[in-house]
Protein backbone atom coordinates (compact mmCIF):
# COMPACT_ATOMS: atom_id res chain seq x y z
CA UNK A 1 0.00 0.00 0.00
CA UNK A 2 0.81 3.84 -0.30
CA UNK A 3 -0.31 6.78 1.18
CA UNK A 4 1.24 10.38 2.11
CA UNK A 5 0.79 9.89 5.64
CA UNK A 6 0.77 6.84 7.96
CA UNK A 7 -1.31 7.48 11.18
CA UNK A 8 -0.19 4.94 14.03
CA UNK A 9 -3.52 4.46 16.67
CA UNK A 10 -6.94 5.13 15.72
CA UNK A 11 -7.35 6.88 19.43
CA UNK A 12 -8.93 10.77 18.93
CA UNK A 13 -5.71 12.00 17.60
CA UNK A 14 -4.86 9.56 14.93
CA UNK A 15 -8.64 9.74 13.83
CA UNK A 16 -8.98 14.25 14.16
CA UNK A 17 -5.65 14.29 11.71
CA UNK A 18 -6.85 12.08 9.50
CA UNK A 19 -10.02 13.59 9.06
CA UNK A 20 -8.91 16.99 8.85
CA UNK A 21 -5.98 15.88 6.41
CA UNK A 22 -8.48 14.08 4.37
CA UNK A 23 -10.51 17.14 3.88
CA UNK A 24 -7.78 19.08 2.48
CA UNK A 25 -6.92 16.65 -0.11
CA UNK A 26 -3.91 14.13 1.65
CA UNK A 27 -3.89 10.61 1.66
CA UNK A 28 -3.83 8.88 5.31
CA UNK A 29 -4.15 5.32 6.51
CA UNK A 30 -5.00 4.52 10.09
CA UNK A 31 -3.80 1.35 11.75
CA UNK A 32 -5.27 0.47 14.82
CA UNK A 33 -4.37 -2.28 16.87
CA UNK A 34 -7.80 -3.16 18.53
CA UNK A 35 -11.24 -3.57 17.40
CA UNK A 36 -13.41 -0.75 16.71
CA UNK A 37 -16.05 -1.78 19.66
CA UNK A 38 -12.80 -2.01 22.05
CA UNK A 39 -11.87 1.67 21.22
CA UNK A 40 -15.28 2.66 21.55
CA UNK A 41 -15.69 0.88 25.16
CA UNK A 42 -13.05 2.62 26.84
CA UNK A 43 -14.80 5.28 29.07
CA UNK A 44 -11.97 8.73 29.58
CA UNK A 45 -12.54 11.91 29.08
CA UNK A 46 -15.79 13.84 29.33
CA UNK A 47 -14.36 17.42 29.27
CA UNK A 48 -13.71 18.98 26.45
CA UNK A 49 -11.65 22.80 26.14
CA UNK A 50 -13.23 25.17 23.64
CA UNK A 51 -9.89 24.89 21.05
CA UNK A 52 -10.64 20.97 20.73
CA UNK A 53 -14.55 21.57 20.54
CA UNK A 54 -13.54 24.07 17.33
CA UNK A 55 -11.17 21.50 15.62
CA UNK A 56 -14.42 18.84 15.94
CA UNK A 57 -16.12 21.41 14.28
CA UNK A 58 -13.42 22.28 11.44
CA UNK A 59 -13.21 18.40 11.02
CA UNK A 60 -16.82 18.37 10.29
CA UNK A 61 -17.58 16.20 12.97
CA UNK A 62 -18.99 18.88 15.36
CA UNK A 63 -22.99 18.40 14.55
CA UNK A 64 -23.75 15.85 17.43
CA UNK A 65 -21.64 17.48 19.93
CA UNK A 66 -22.75 20.69 19.62
CA UNK A 67 -26.38 19.48 19.78
CA UNK A 68 -26.07 16.74 22.73
CA UNK A 69 -22.79 18.33 25.02
CA UNK A 70 -23.27 20.59 27.49
CA UNK A 71 -22.19 24.16 27.78
CA UNK A 72 -20.35 24.27 31.51
CA UNK A 73 -19.52 28.45 32.56
CA UNK A 74 -18.29 26.82 35.48
CA UNK A 75 -17.30 24.04 38.58
CA UNK A 76 -17.24 23.92 42.07
CA UNK A 77 -14.60 22.78 44.54
CA UNK A 78 -15.31 21.54 48.08
CA UNK A 79 -12.72 21.88 50.39
CA UNK A 80 -12.37 22.37 54.51
CA UNK A 81 -15.95 22.55 55.01
CA UNK A 82 -16.84 25.02 51.98
CA UNK A 83 -18.25 24.76 48.62
CA UNK A 84 -16.64 27.18 46.23
CA UNK A 85 -17.31 28.02 42.84
CA UNK A 86 -15.03 28.43 39.83
CA UNK A 87 -16.74 30.69 37.62
CA UNK A 88 -15.33 30.01 34.31
CA UNK A 89 -17.20 32.28 32.21
CA UNK A 90 -16.16 35.49 34.17
CA UNK A 91 -12.62 34.93 35.22
CA UNK A 92 -11.55 33.64 30.89
CA UNK A 93 -13.00 36.28 29.37
CA UNK A 94 -15.99 34.56 28.60
CA UNK A 95 -14.83 31.15 27.47
CA UNK A 96 -16.82 27.44 28.59
CA UNK A 97 -15.72 23.96 28.64
CA UNK A 98 -17.91 21.54 27.02
CA UNK A 99 -19.41 17.68 28.61
CA UNK A 100 -19.15 15.11 26.06
CA UNK A 101 -17.36 11.81 26.18
CA UNK A 102 -14.62 10.93 24.28
CA UNK A 103 -16.67 7.95 23.76
CA UNK A 104 -18.78 10.05 21.78
CA UNK A 105 -16.88 12.32 19.88
CA UNK A 106 -14.36 8.96 18.83
CA UNK A 107 -18.00 7.43 17.35
CA UNK A 108 -18.44 10.71 15.44
CA UNK A 109 -14.80 10.44 13.96
CA UNK A 110 -15.42 6.90 13.11
CA UNK A 111 -18.68 7.49 11.13
CA UNK A 112 -16.87 10.75 9.58
CA UNK A 113 -13.75 8.37 8.78
CA UNK A 114 -16.78 6.04 7.16
CA UNK A 115 -18.39 8.61 5.31
CA UNK A 116 -15.76 9.93 3.59
CA UNK A 117 -14.38 6.19 2.47
CA UNK A 118 -11.16 7.09 4.81
CA UNK A 119 -8.99 3.92 5.40
CA UNK A 120 -9.22 2.68 8.84
CA UNK A 121 -7.53 -0.99 9.58
CA UNK A 122 -8.65 -2.17 12.75
CA UNK A 123 -6.68 -5.67 14.45
CA UNK A 124 -3.71 -4.23 13.06
CA UNK A 125 -0.83 -6.70 14.83
CA UNK A 126 2.81 -5.46 15.25
CA UNK A 127 2.77 -2.62 13.54
CA UNK A 128 6.17 -1.23 12.84
CA UNK A 129 7.56 1.60 11.98
CA UNK A 130 11.46 1.21 9.56
CA UNK A 131 13.45 3.53 7.90
CA UNK A 132 12.17 6.47 9.84
CA UNK A 133 15.55 8.67 9.14
CA UNK A 134 15.02 8.64 5.45
CA UNK A 135 12.67 10.24 2.76
CA UNK A 136 11.10 7.40 2.50
CA UNK A 137 9.63 5.77 5.83
CA UNK A 138 7.73 2.54 5.43
CA UNK A 139 5.32 0.84 8.34
CA UNK A 140 4.51 -2.98 8.31
CA UNK A 141 2.00 -4.76 10.33
CA UNK A 142 0.42 -8.61 10.24
CA UNK A 143 -3.08 -9.57 9.01
CA UNK A 144 -3.42 -12.91 9.72
CA UNK A 145 -0.23 -14.77 8.33
CA UNK A 146 0.40 -12.23 6.10
CA UNK A 147 2.63 -8.57 6.90
CA UNK A 148 1.69 -5.64 4.51
CA UNK A 149 3.57 -2.75 4.14
CA UNK A 150 2.50 0.67 3.64
CA UNK A 151 4.87 3.67 2.24
CA UNK A 152 4.67 6.61 2.89
CA UNK A 153 6.06 10.22 3.26
CA UNK A 154 5.52 10.73 6.62
CA UNK A 155 4.93 8.47 10.02
CA UNK A 156 2.59 10.01 12.98
CA UNK A 157 2.47 8.51 16.50
CA UNK A 158 -0.58 8.80 17.72
CA UNK A 159 -0.99 4.99 19.51
CA UNK A 160 -1.07 6.52 22.83
CA UNK A 161 0.88 5.54 26.19
CA UNK A 162 1.53 2.11 25.50
CA UNK A 163 2.18 2.30 21.83
CA UNK A 164 4.87 1.20 19.49
CA UNK A 165 5.79 4.87 18.23
CA UNK A 166 7.68 6.35 20.83
CA UNK A 167 9.50 3.11 21.42
CA UNK A 168 11.21 3.58 18.06
CA UNK A 169 12.93 6.35 18.72
CA UNK A 170 16.76 5.95 19.68
CA UNK A 171 17.02 5.88 23.46
CA UNK A 172 19.80 8.20 23.02
CA UNK A 173 18.17 10.44 21.29
CA UNK A 174 14.65 10.00 23.62
CA UNK A 175 14.65 12.09 27.28
CA UNK A 176 11.76 10.97 28.89
CA UNK A 177 10.36 12.87 32.27
CA UNK A 178 8.28 11.44 34.53
CA UNK A 179 6.55 12.04 38.05
CA UNK A 180 4.49 8.91 39.16
CA UNK A 181 1.64 9.39 42.08
CA UNK A 182 0.87 7.35 44.81
CA UNK A 183 -2.29 6.81 44.17
CA UNK A 184 -4.89 6.18 41.04
CA UNK A 185 -8.67 6.96 40.62
CA UNK A 186 -11.44 4.12 40.77
CA UNK A 187 -14.29 5.51 37.98
CA UNK A 188 -17.92 4.35 37.76
CA UNK A 189 -20.01 5.25 35.42
CA UNK A 190 -23.83 4.84 36.23
CA UNK A 191 -27.22 5.62 34.82
CA UNK A 192 -28.29 8.16 36.97
CA UNK A 193 -28.83 11.65 37.44
CA UNK A 194 -25.40 14.03 38.51
CA UNK A 195 -25.43 14.76 41.96
CA UNK A 196 -24.85 18.41 40.85
CA UNK A 197 -25.44 20.04 37.62
CA UNK A 198 -21.81 20.78 37.15
CA UNK A 199 -18.39 19.40 38.15
CA UNK A 200 -17.48 19.52 42.22
CA UNK A 201 -13.47 18.58 42.72
CA UNK A 202 -13.80 17.55 46.55
CA UNK A 203 -10.52 17.63 48.15
CA UNK A 204 -11.06 15.16 51.73
CA UNK A 205 -8.77 13.83 54.28
CA UNK A 206 -9.76 10.19 53.39
CA UNK A 207 -8.70 11.26 49.56
CA UNK A 208 -10.10 13.06 46.68
CA UNK A 209 -13.41 12.51 44.61
CA UNK A 210 -14.61 13.74 41.22
CA UNK A 211 -18.29 14.06 40.44
CA UNK A 212 -18.80 14.67 36.70
CA UNK A 213 -21.14 13.38 34.04
CA UNK A 214 -22.31 12.72 30.65
CA UNK A 215 -25.25 14.00 30.43
CA UNK A 216 -28.66 14.67 33.14
CA UNK A 217 -29.31 10.86 32.87
CA UNK A 218 -25.59 9.51 32.69
CA UNK A 219 -23.38 10.22 35.72
CA UNK A 220 -19.43 9.51 36.03
CA UNK A 221 -17.79 9.31 39.49
CA UNK A 222 -14.34 9.33 40.85
CA UNK A 223 -12.82 8.48 43.84
CA UNK A 224 -9.11 8.46 44.71
CA UNK A 225 -7.80 5.06 45.84
CA UNK A 226 -4.58 3.44 46.51
CA UNK A 227 -2.41 1.51 43.74
CA UNK A 228 -2.59 -1.54 45.59
CA UNK A 229 -6.54 -1.47 45.64
CA UNK A 230 -8.03 -3.40 42.41
CA UNK A 231 -11.60 -3.22 40.92
CA UNK A 232 -12.67 -6.25 42.32
CA UNK A 233 -12.41 -4.59 45.93
CA UNK A 234 -14.73 -2.48 45.40
CA UNK A 235 -18.61 -3.35 45.39
CA UNK A 236 -21.12 -0.50 44.09
CA UNK A 237 -22.30 -0.58 47.63
CA UNK A 238 -18.95 0.30 48.55
CA UNK A 239 -18.12 2.71 46.00
CA UNK A 240 -21.22 4.89 47.05
CA UNK A 241 -20.47 5.04 50.13
CA UNK A 242 -17.07 5.76 50.09
CA UNK A 243 -18.04 8.70 47.37
CA UNK A 244 -20.21 10.11 50.08
CA UNK A 245 -18.36 10.64 53.21
CA UNK A 246 -15.64 12.32 50.98
CA UNK A 247 -18.52 15.21 49.20
CA UNK A 248 -19.89 18.00 51.37
CA UNK A 249 -23.88 17.24 52.49
CA UNK A 250 -25.34 19.29 49.90
CA UNK A 251 -24.09 17.57 47.31
CA UNK A 252 -23.81 13.97 48.65
CA UNK A 253 -27.83 14.80 49.69
CA UNK A 254 -28.35 14.75 45.89
CA UNK A 255 -26.48 11.80 45.19
CA UNK A 256 -28.56 8.97 43.77
CA UNK A 257 -26.92 5.68 43.44
CA UNK A 258 -27.20 2.81 40.58
CA UNK A 259 -26.12 -0.24 39.42
CA UNK A 260 -21.99 0.94 37.74
CA UNK A 261 -21.89 0.18 33.80
CA UNK A 262 -18.39 0.50 34.01
CA UNK A 263 -16.27 0.49 36.73
CA UNK A 264 -12.43 0.90 36.41
CA UNK A 265 -8.91 2.36 38.19
CA UNK A 266 -6.57 4.41 36.20
CA UNK A 267 -3.10 5.47 37.77
CA UNK A 268 -1.82 8.57 38.08
CA UNK A 269 0.80 9.79 36.08
CA UNK A 270 2.58 12.79 34.31
CA UNK A 271 4.90 12.06 31.64
CA UNK A 272 6.79 13.84 28.61
CA UNK A 273 9.09 12.41 25.81
CA UNK A 274 11.26 14.60 24.26
CA UNK A 275 11.63 15.83 20.88
CA UNK A 276 8.12 14.87 19.82
CA UNK A 277 10.07 14.41 16.11
CA UNK A 278 12.17 11.85 15.03
CA UNK A 279 13.19 12.15 10.82
CA UNK A 280 9.66 11.46 9.55
CA UNK A 281 8.19 10.18 12.36
CA UNK A 282 5.90 12.83 14.47
CA UNK A 283 4.21 12.00 17.94
CA UNK A 284 1.03 13.12 18.97
CA UNK A 285 -1.15 12.80 22.38
CA UNK A 286 -0.43 10.44 25.04
CA UNK A 287 1.80 8.56 22.97
CA UNK A 288 4.13 11.41 23.84
CA UNK A 289 2.84 13.16 26.94
CA UNK A 290 0.08 11.79 30.06
CA UNK A 291 -1.21 14.49 32.53
CA UNK A 292 -3.25 13.36 35.68
CA UNK A 293 -6.52 13.42 34.79
CA UNK A 294 -7.66 16.42 37.41
CA UNK A 295 -6.73 19.34 35.26
CA UNK A 296 -9.15 17.78 32.54
CA UNK A 297 -5.93 18.48 29.74
CA UNK A 298 -4.88 15.05 28.22
CA UNK A 299 -7.04 15.07 25.35
CA UNK A 300 -7.14 18.83 24.97
CA UNK A 301 -3.07 18.43 24.67
CA UNK A 302 -3.86 15.83 22.13
CA UNK A 303 -5.71 18.49 20.25
CA UNK A 304 -2.64 21.09 19.84
CA UNK A 305 -0.49 18.54 19.09
CA UNK A 306 -3.08 17.88 15.83
CA UNK A 307 -3.75 21.23 15.50
CA UNK A 308 -0.04 22.26 14.68
CA UNK A 309 0.91 19.09 13.07
CA UNK A 310 -2.01 19.21 10.75
CA UNK A 311 -0.82 23.06 10.23
CA UNK A 312 2.61 21.80 9.47
CA UNK A 313 1.28 19.86 6.66
CA UNK A 314 -0.76 21.73 5.20
CA UNK A 315 2.44 24.14 4.75
CA UNK A 316 4.52 21.02 3.39
CA UNK A 317 1.96 19.89 0.88
CA UNK A 318 0.42 22.95 -0.07
CA UNK A 319 2.96 25.72 -0.05
CA UNK A 320 6.40 23.52 -0.16
CA UNK A 321 7.33 25.07 3.19
CA UNK A 322 8.25 22.86 5.98
CA UNK A 323 9.44 25.04 8.64
CA UNK A 324 6.01 24.07 10.74
CA UNK A 325 7.04 20.37 10.06
CA UNK A 326 11.14 21.69 11.28
CA UNK A 327 9.19 23.60 14.16
CA UNK A 328 6.37 20.94 15.55
CA UNK A 329 8.11 19.47 18.22
CA UNK A 330 9.36 22.85 20.12
CA UNK A 331 5.95 24.23 19.39
CA UNK A 332 4.19 21.43 20.77
CA UNK A 333 6.16 21.03 23.68
CA UNK A 334 5.78 24.46 25.10
CA UNK A 335 2.15 24.13 25.35
CA UNK A 336 2.74 20.55 26.47
CA UNK A 337 4.64 21.36 29.95
CA UNK A 338 1.97 24.51 30.28
CA UNK A 339 -0.52 21.28 30.74
CA UNK A 340 1.73 19.46 32.76
CA UNK A 341 2.38 22.60 35.26
CA UNK A 342 -1.46 22.99 35.61
CA UNK A 343 -2.48 19.36 35.86
CA UNK A 344 0.33 18.75 38.52
CA UNK A 345 -1.27 22.00 40.60
CA UNK A 346 -4.41 20.96 40.55
CA UNK A 347 -3.64 16.90 41.43
CA UNK A 348 -1.29 17.92 44.29
CA UNK A 349 -3.60 21.17 45.97
CA UNK A 350 -6.44 18.54 46.08
CA UNK A 351 -5.20 14.98 46.53
CA UNK A 352 -4.53 13.50 49.91
CA UNK A 353 -0.53 12.43 49.47
CA UNK A 354 0.00 9.67 52.06
CA UNK A 355 3.50 10.65 53.17
CA UNK A 356 2.50 14.16 53.87
CA UNK A 357 3.70 16.26 56.14
CA UNK A 358 1.82 18.55 58.24
CA UNK A 359 3.01 21.30 56.34
CA UNK A 360 2.46 19.97 53.33
CA UNK A 361 -0.60 20.08 54.37
CA UNK A 362 -0.77 23.54 55.61
CA UNK A 363 0.00 24.16 52.31
CA UNK A 364 -2.59 22.36 50.36
CA UNK A 365 -5.02 24.25 52.86
CA UNK A 366 -3.94 27.97 51.81
CA UNK A 367 -3.52 26.97 48.09
CA UNK A 368 -7.29 26.89 48.12
CA UNK A 369 -7.57 29.75 50.47
CA UNK A 370 -5.16 32.04 48.36
CA UNK A 371 -7.29 30.67 45.47
CA UNK A 372 -10.68 31.75 46.25
CA UNK A 373 -9.67 35.14 47.96
CA UNK A 374 -7.50 35.99 44.66
CA UNK A 375 -9.54 37.00 41.10
CA UNK A 376 -5.93 36.83 39.78
CA UNK A 377 -5.41 33.60 41.16
CA UNK A 378 -9.35 32.35 39.85
CA UNK A 379 -8.02 34.15 36.39
CA UNK A 380 -4.94 31.79 36.53
CA UNK A 381 -7.42 28.73 37.05
CA UNK A 382 -10.20 29.66 34.56
CA UNK A 383 -7.74 30.63 31.56
CA UNK A 384 -5.76 27.09 31.72
CA UNK A 385 -8.80 25.01 32.09
CA UNK A 386 -10.91 26.52 29.27
CA UNK A 387 -7.76 26.12 27.45
CA UNK A 388 -4.50 27.86 26.19
CA UNK A 389 -4.60 29.05 22.63
CA UNK A 390 -3.20 26.89 20.54
P1 LIG B 1 -5.41 7.01 22.98
O1 LIG B 1 -6.82 7.41 23.26
O2 LIG B 1 -4.70 6.18 24.00
O3 LIG B 1 -5.43 6.27 21.57
C1 LIG B 1 -4.29 5.58 21.07
C2 LIG B 1 -4.77 4.46 20.18
O4 LIG B 1 -3.64 3.76 19.67
C3 LIG B 1 -3.88 2.36 19.72
N1 LIG B 1 -2.59 1.65 19.76
C4 LIG B 1 -2.01 1.08 18.68
N2 LIG B 1 -2.42 1.00 17.41
C5 LIG B 1 -1.59 0.36 16.55
N3 LIG B 1 -0.41 -0.24 16.91
C6 LIG B 1 0.03 -0.16 18.19
N4 LIG B 1 1.18 -0.71 18.55
C7 LIG B 1 -0.79 0.52 19.13
N5 LIG B 1 -0.68 0.78 20.45
C8 LIG B 1 -1.77 1.46 20.81
C9 LIG B 1 -4.74 2.17 20.96
O5 LIG B 1 -5.50 0.97 20.91
C10 LIG B 1 -5.60 3.43 20.95
O6 LIG B 1 -6.83 3.22 20.28
O7 LIG B 1 -4.48 8.29 22.70
P2 LIG B 1 -4.85 9.69 22.00
O8 LIG B 1 -5.61 9.47 20.73
O9 LIG B 1 -3.61 10.49 21.99
O10 LIG B 1 -5.92 10.36 23.01
C11 LIG B 1 -5.54 10.77 24.31
C12 LIG B 1 -6.74 10.67 25.26
O11 LIG B 1 -7.28 9.38 25.18
C13 LIG B 1 -6.33 10.99 26.71
O12 LIG B 1 -5.42 12.05 26.78
C14 LIG B 1 -7.57 11.38 27.58
O13 LIG B 1 -8.47 10.31 27.68
C15 LIG B 1 -7.14 11.82 28.99
N6 LIG B 1 -8.29 12.09 29.88
C16 LIG B 1 -8.95 13.30 29.83
N7 LIG B 1 -8.57 14.25 28.95
C17 LIG B 1 -9.25 15.43 28.86
O14 LIG B 1 -8.85 16.28 28.07
N8 LIG B 1 -10.38 15.66 29.61
C18 LIG B 1 -10.84 14.75 30.51
O15 LIG B 1 -11.88 14.97 31.13
C19 LIG B 1 -10.09 13.52 30.68
N9 LIG B 1 -10.50 12.58 31.54
C20 LIG B 1 -8.70 11.11 30.79
C21 LIG B 1 -9.82 11.39 31.63
C22 LIG B 1 -8.05 9.86 30.88
C23 LIG B 1 -8.49 8.92 31.81
N10 LIG B 1 -7.81 7.68 31.87
C24 LIG B 1 -8.46 6.42 31.84
C25 LIG B 1 -6.37 7.63 31.71
C26 LIG B 1 -10.26 10.45 32.55
C27 LIG B 1 -9.57 9.23 32.68
C28 LIG B 1 -10.06 8.28 33.74
C1 LIG C 1 -14.64 12.88 33.36
O1 LIG C 1 -15.83 13.24 33.25
O2 LIG C 1 -14.30 11.73 33.06
C2 LIG C 1 -13.64 13.83 33.89
C3 LIG C 1 -13.98 15.16 34.07
C4 LIG C 1 -13.04 16.04 34.58
C5 LIG C 1 -11.77 15.60 34.88
C6 LIG C 1 -11.43 14.29 34.67
C7 LIG C 1 -12.36 13.39 34.17
O3 LIG C 1 -10.88 16.48 35.42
Amino acid sequence: MKTQVCIIGGGPSGLMLSQLLHLKGIDTVVLERQSREYVLSRIRAGVLEHGFAELMREAECGERMDREGEIHDGFFIAHDGKLDRVDLHKYSGGSSVVVYGQTELTRDLYEARDRMKGIVIHNAEDVQPHDLKSDTPYVTYRDGDEIVRIDCDFVIGADGFHGVSRKSIPKDVLKEYEKVYPFGWLGVLSRTKPASPELVYAKHERGFALCSLRSQILSRYYIQVPLTDSVEDWSDAAFWEELKRRLPKEIADQLVTGDSIEKSIAPLRSFVAEPMRYGNLFLAGDSAHIVPPTGARGLNSAASDIYYLYHAMLGHYQQGDSSGLDNYSAKALARVWKAQRFSWWMTTMLHTFPASSEYDQKLQEIDLAYLFSSEAAQRSLAENYVGLPF
